[in-house]
């Protein structure tokens, strides 16, 4: 099994436009995100590889795997650590078949079934959410709560990275309640100080983890 993280940052300029993507990236890393995940919903393919060579080169620096949201192609253009499908992506299965068997594939799945389909087609984790409301995305479904992160932890045979409006305040219970991680967009990007921000995060989570939460 690849070693997946705890902490994923997904870097976004559209909440916020004080720091770019390859700027948050690393502060987060700074801050002791353990995976940077680059989303950009428009913008050229050619934007969106300068801005992924940039993140790489960043991410290389720190050891740091750089996953790549929606799209295989960028994530093998850049030699990027891995991409992240959703359920209107690439199936993970062709995700598979065009991407080394070293290449971290992360999908999102919001069902028992969805989870081992993914699983079975070769996910390394599944990304389950939103845990809670969300204003980070538009088309969120309704929250799933600590409750079905439960279940789904247990039916995923496979890490799994809860989202969805998960805060420093909330990390620690998302954890106890299953998730092996968590992945953020607002608490991190949208907030005064990204590596502040970050820090309290993975503090949330070491501690959950240690039982000492
Ligand atoms: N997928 C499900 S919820 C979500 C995504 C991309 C948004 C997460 O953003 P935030 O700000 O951490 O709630
Ligand atoms: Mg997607």
């Amino acid at each position: 099994m690849k070693n997946i993280g705890v902490l994923h940052v997904i870097t976004d300029t559209t909440l916020q436009s004080r720091f770019t993507h390859p700027q948050l990236a690393e502060l987060a890393i700074q801050g002791g995100a353990d995976t940077v995940q680059f989303r950009h919903k428009n913008g050229t393919t050619r934007e969106l590889i300068a801005i992924a060579e940039q993140m790489q080169a960043i991410c290389t620096r720190h050891g740091v795997p750089l996953i790549v949201n929606d799209r295989a192609d960028i994530a093998l253009a850049v030699g990027a650590a891995g991409t992240h499908f959703g359920q209107d992506d690439m199936p993970v299965a062709i995700g598979r078949s065009i991407l080394s068997t070293e290449t971290i594939i992360g999908a999102s799945a919001r069902t028992e079934e969805k989870i081992l389909e993914a699983i079975s087609e070769g996910a390394d984790y599944i990304g389950f959410g939103p845990i809670y409301q969300t204003p980070s995305k538009s088309d969120a479904e309704t929250p799933k709560g600590l409750k079905r992160l439960r279940r789904m932890s247990e039916v995923a045979q496979c890490p799994v990275i809860a989202i969805g409006g998960i805060t420093w305040q909330t990390a620690a219970e998302v954890i106890k309640a299953g998730a092996h991680g968590i992945a953020v967009i607002s608490a991190v990007c949208a907030q005064r100080d990204p590596l502040a921000a970050t820090q309290s995060l993975i503090q949330e989570i070491q501690q959950a983890k240690a039982g000492i939460k």
